[in-house]
């Protein structure tokens, strides 16, 4: 089976993906070499790196092999972004995982960011990147003690907040020393993070999540104003590639699945004759109430007049049709689930 280039198959991979951690954010001091670093980690990537790269005000993203995304934020205390926006930006990203980058002496600005990672859980690791170009002005104290001196005015820096011993891992862009052992790092982090992704990926609550997100979004494409017009001429075979494409659902892949084409117009077909109705303000509630459970919506607010409309055609005819798009839409949500059964998570 073709399952593994599958579109629906890739689209599933992208939300287990957006929500289980896949990410790790660099982040820390301007100028201090964060999108350096990445483009050293990722030959193939193009982090725009230079004196005014702070002027970015978005973070970007770039692949990691296999699995995960190492993200490049613009630098902590810049006029670009204040503190609150990178707060912000911080929040909505959903990153469990940062390194934070320095390239100088620790700011007030950043022990507020810091004690703010801290307050949301996120897991903090320290880099002190240029390496290469720390040099003590007066020639009389080796590197190895600089390097001491430097993670000393960490721990004194976080001891107020932090309780574990945190070090810097000492790297340089430039020579590459330290690169080896951060790579290490993440690759063990990114294989932490896939084996989350792999469970998450299989779970049958996953799965259902997903396919119920897909049954509430397809919900708007086909209630347009264009529903009665399809209703009144029985020509539902619009609405039927709505639903497919929506699914990322192909033809093949309904005939491997059913052995006979589902559709709309069948499941009408079964309902038998409707009754004929007297009340329309009763029909009205029992049709929203069908809708609502169908597709567990807050609000009909959008498609009032949708319903409105049909109600003017006369609901004997609207009602067993709603309820055979809602049925067909279930046929190819069970197709759907096939498919995401049958697939393998294999991430890139
Ligand atoms: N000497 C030295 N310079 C570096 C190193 N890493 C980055 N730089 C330089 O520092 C400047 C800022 O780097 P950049 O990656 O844009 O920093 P960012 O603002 O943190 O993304 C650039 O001119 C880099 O060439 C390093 O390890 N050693
Ligand atoms: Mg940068």
């Amino acid at each position: 089976m073709k399952m593994i280039n599958h579109p629906l198959v890739k689209a599933y991979r992208k939300f287990v993906a957006n929500r289980t951690p896949h990410a790790v954010g660099f982040i820390g001091q301007p100028d201090a070499g964060k999108s350096s670093l990445i483009n050293k980690l990722l030959p193939k990537a193009k982090a725009y790196t230079g004196v005014h790269t702070d002027a970015t005000l978005t973070a970007q993203s770039y692949d990691y092999p296999i699995y995960g995304e190492l993200i490049d934020f613009p630098g902590v205390g810049t006029e670009e972004v204040t503190l609150s926006q990178y707060k912000k930006m911080i929040k909505a990203s959903n990153i469990s995982t940062f390194y934070y980058v320095f390239g100088s002496k620790i700011r007030e600005t950043d022990m507020e960011l810091i004690k703010y990672l801290y307050k949301e859980k996120k897991e903090v690791h320290f880099i002190y990147n240029k390496v290469d170009a720390m040099v003590d002005v007066n020639h009389d104290d080796s590197l190895e003690s600089l390097k001491h001196t430097k993670d000393t005015e960490l721990k004194v820096m976080l001891r107020p907040y932090i309780k574990e011993q945190k070090d810097y891992l000492f790297v340089s862009a430039l020579t590459g020393e330290g690169i080896e052992t951060l790579q290490q790092q993440l690759k063990t982090l990114f294989e932490a993070q896939y084996q989350v992704y792999l469970e998450q990926y299989n779970s049958a609550e996953m799965k259902e999540s997903y396919l119920n997100y897909k049954v509430n979004s397809v919900f708007p494409k086909l209630f347009t104003p264009a529903l009665k017009e399809v209703i009144s001429r029985e020509s539902y075979s619009v609405l039927e590639r709505t639903i497919r494409s929506h699914f990322r659902v192909e033809a093949d892949d309904v005939y491997d699945k059913f052995h006979m084409w589902p559709s709309i117009e069948k499941h009408i077909a079964q309902q038998g004759k409707p009754e004929n109705t007297f009340s329309h303000v009763m029909d009205f509630a029992k049709m929203v109430q069908i809708l609502r459970s169908a597709f567990k919506l807050k609000s009909l607010n959008p498609i009032q007049s949708v319903l409105g409309s049909l109600i003017e055609m006369g609901l004997s005819q609207a009602f067993p049709a709603v309820q055979g798009i809602i049925s067909y839409t279930n046929d190819i949500k069970a197709v759907a689930k096939n498919i995401i059964d049958q697939s393998t998570p294999l991430y890139r």
